[in-house]
């Protein structure tokens, strides 16, 4: 286990400490505990890439404002003083921005390869979420084919998987073999997001933001307001289930990346987000409380998750077993999905037997 030296923390690294734990449950706690040459760099990626997102999220900030503060971004980290305060009042992560300055401080003293792979993401990802947030804006509907759905994945997600891999392979943290396979990376970040756009609809439908593909609603329902509606209830259950199909595809290339982790406190740190993401699948399958409210897995089965997360790839892979089962046995056959979702339960099965054989 590694501490953190508090006694001679700077203010301002002591800062970056608390907006770490304001602006994230599960991340926070894990991050904390990674090996010291990681800790700062990965905090850090993570403060920005949240003020990021906070810009992103927030419906109350104009699109003519929105779209050069996305894009600049990674002009603004390096301004000495830079802060931002005119997110709405309600947008739960607006202190990070208003005292931003203390972040750029500390980006200043991480080393440089550190600090260029931090640059190039933030560069990647504010401008892909600028042209998401537009196309939006100019309502021509925004997501429609599964290939933009999987682009706007990939943006705010894929590339922090990319980004992550080469901190991790750049301490020699990881094997460096995971540059390569490229596809393994994205995996991890499309899993996580996919799970995430499931999981909140509700939300982002009272705000006025839609992610699920046009190319997959509209086999269920006319127009998206209707998966909504309570008489539409069974469509709109198929039309999940559609979405939890095409996240499950990316399963088994997550525990291969996992495979390939060589420090214990970075395996903990991709781990647990995965054991927590696929608890989450299990839980939005066929369950209709997505429509109405946003739901969470009990703060009893996270406490589990993490503790079964932390131990090594054997056990991430019976966390994954488990949860996949519990869909397998969930799985409806009226759903139009059952067989494909059958299959896709039985692969994943099969690899996971394949790798950790049951006695
Ligand atoms: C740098 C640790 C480990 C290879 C803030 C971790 C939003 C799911 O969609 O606000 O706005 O509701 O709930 C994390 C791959 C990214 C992907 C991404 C940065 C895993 C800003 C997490 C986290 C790659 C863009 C949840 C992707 O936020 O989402 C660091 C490997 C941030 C990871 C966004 C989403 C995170 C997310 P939304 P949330
Ligand atoms: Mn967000
Ligand atoms: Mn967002
Ligand atoms: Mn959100
Ligand atoms: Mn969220
Ligand atoms: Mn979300």
């Amino acid at each position: 286990v590694h501490r953190r030296n508090t006694e001679d923390e700077t203010e301002t690294e002591a800062a970056c400490f608390q907006y770490l734990d304001l602006t994230s449950r599960s991340f926070s706690a894990v991050i904390k505990e990674l090996n010291p040459e990681l800790l700062m760099p990965i905090c850090l990626f993570y403060l920005v890439l949240r003020g990021l997102d906070t810009i992103e999220d927030d419906m109350t900030i104009d699109i003519k404002e929105k779209e050069p503060l996305l894009r600049n971004f990674s002009v603004h980290m390096e301004q000495d003083g830079w802060t931002f305060d005119k997110n709405g009042p309600n947008e739960k992560d607006r202190e990070l921005l208003v005292h931003f300055d203390s972040v750029i401080v500390e980006l200043k003293k991480v080393k440089k390869p550190y600090y260029e792979i931090i640059k190039d993401i933030t560069i990647k990802m504010g401008n892909g979420m600028a042209d998401y947030a537009i196309n939006a804006e100019h309502n021509i509907n925004g997501i429609n084919t599964i290939d933009e759905y999987e682009l706007y994945c990939h943006y705010v997600a894929g590339l922090v998987g990319e980004g992550l891999t080469r901190l991790f392979v750049a301490s020699e943290l990881a094997n460096p073999q995971l540059l390569v396979r490229t596809d393994l990376t994205e995996s991890m970040g499309q899993m996580l997001q996919k799970i995430n756009i499931i999981r909140d609809v509700h939300e982002d439908w009272v705000d006025k933001r839609r992610f699920w593909p046009k190319e997959i609603w509209s086999q269920y329902v006319n127009n998206w307001d209707d998966l909504f509606a309570i008489e539409n209830r069974e469509k709109a259950l198929q039309c999940s289930s559609h979405m939890v199909l095409n996240a499950l595809k990316h399963a088994d290339e997550c525990l291969f990346y996992m495979a390939g982790i060589r420090d214990q406190s970075v395996f903990n740190f991709v781990a647990i987000p995965q054991s927590m993401a696929i608890a989450t699948l299990e839980l939005v399958f066929r369950n209709p409380a997505i429509f109405e409210r946003n739901i969470k897995i009990t703060k009893g089965d996270a406490c589990q998750l993490m503790i079964e997360s932390t131990q090594n790839l054997r056990v991430v892979c019976d966390v994954f077993r488990k949860y996949i089962k519990r869909i397998h046995k969930k799985n409806d056959p009226r759903d139009p999905n059952y067989l494909a979702i059958s299959t896709q339960c039985g692969k994943i099965e099969q690899f996971i037997e394949s790798i950790f054989p049951t006695q």
